[in-house]
């Protein structure tokens, strides 16, 4: 018997360490990378400031209290003779005790309650998108031009972790990573995002961003962001919400501002942006410029 759960201890341990060594997505991560980042916005910025300063306090604090610890249990050993105290209380230490922890928990909430106001306050953006989570996909609206689509996991990544598909991951650049159609924000300006869901609860994380919101169905959750650097910021769907949870990849791409108006404009009139392709690549513009749905 115990024989049995031994061999299966073992297997169990075999294969947790075969995923945690071949998932693909950790391929990417920087070994002991264990840290999280300082991401790509002010607010990042600031979460990850608070970040280390709490764990910097942590760290004095567990060294001082194992260091007592480890100091009282080698010094008052029991085959040194030593005797137990009979005094219940000390009211001096009490008094510490408490006052002590209450400061230093006033000093960590002050600055966060700071960053967390500043997080909340989406007053004065400059446009609003909305997010909206389906089972297995990401709906985006820019809500002040009417410009809407489906992000949903990139096709060769779709068609490569079917049960049975004979392709390899290996194959596949940035596997499960990318999506069809990513988020385009511009940059260099306060974006509003309000958050819901049309089935059951997702949560949308880019991680660079420095916080992760829930999708809740019936509820409208807001954040902002700014961020400045132009480029691709990648995330995932944060809350276990079926089957194909682990394939609602998330991709921001933020461009430059002049690029993101281009942009917008080619998708708010797709046949307009079609046919000025069209007339930069062909001999007959006429005909293209003539076609349908123009306006
Ligand atoms: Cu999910």
């Amino acid at each position: 018997m115990m024989k049995r759960i031994s061999t299966i201890f073992r297997r169990l341990a075999a294969a947790a360490l075969a995923l945690v060594f071949s998932a693909p997505s950790l391929a990417a991560v920087e070994r002991w990378k264990l840290n999280m980042t300082a991401g790509a916005t002010e607010v990042s910025q600031q979460v990850y400031d608070i970040h280390m300063t709490i764990l910097w306090i942590c760290i004095v604090i567990g060294v001082l209290v194992f260091g007592v610890m480890a100091v009282a249990m080698f010094r008052f050993r029991k085959s040194r003779g030593a005797v137990a105290a009979t005094w219940s209380h000390n009211d001096r230490a009490e008094v510490v005790l408490t006052i002590v922890p209450v400061l230093i928990l006033v000093a960590m909430a002050w600055p966060a309650t700071k960053v967390l106001i500043n997080m909340a306050d989406t007053r004065d953006a400059e446009m609003t998108i909305a997010v909206t989570g389906y089972q297995w996909k990401w709906g985006y609206r820019y809500v002040d031009s009417g410009v809407s689509f489906i992000s949903s996991l990139e096709r060769k990544s779709d068609d490569t972790r079917q049960l049975g598909s004979g392709l390899s991951p290996d194959q596949v650049k940035s596997y499960l990573l990318d999506v069809d159609r990513p988020l385009v924000i511009p940059a260099d300006t306060k974006v509003r995002f309000v958050i819901t869901s049309g089935d059951v609860i997702h949560s949308w994380w880019v991680p660079a961003l420095g916080w992760k919101q829930d999708a809740i169905p019936g509820i409208i959750n807001d954040q902002w962001t700014l961020v400045k650097q132009p480029g691709f910021y990648r995330g995932q769907c944060a809350e276990l919400c079926g089957k194909d949870h682990g394939f609602m990849p998330i991709v921001v791409e933020v461009k430059p501002k002049a690029e993101f108006a281009q942009w917008l404009a080619a998708q708010q009139n797709p046949d307009a942006a079609a046919a000025a392709a069209a007339i930069a690549t062909t001999a007959e513009p006429v005909a293209v410029v003539a076609a349908p749905g123009q306006g």
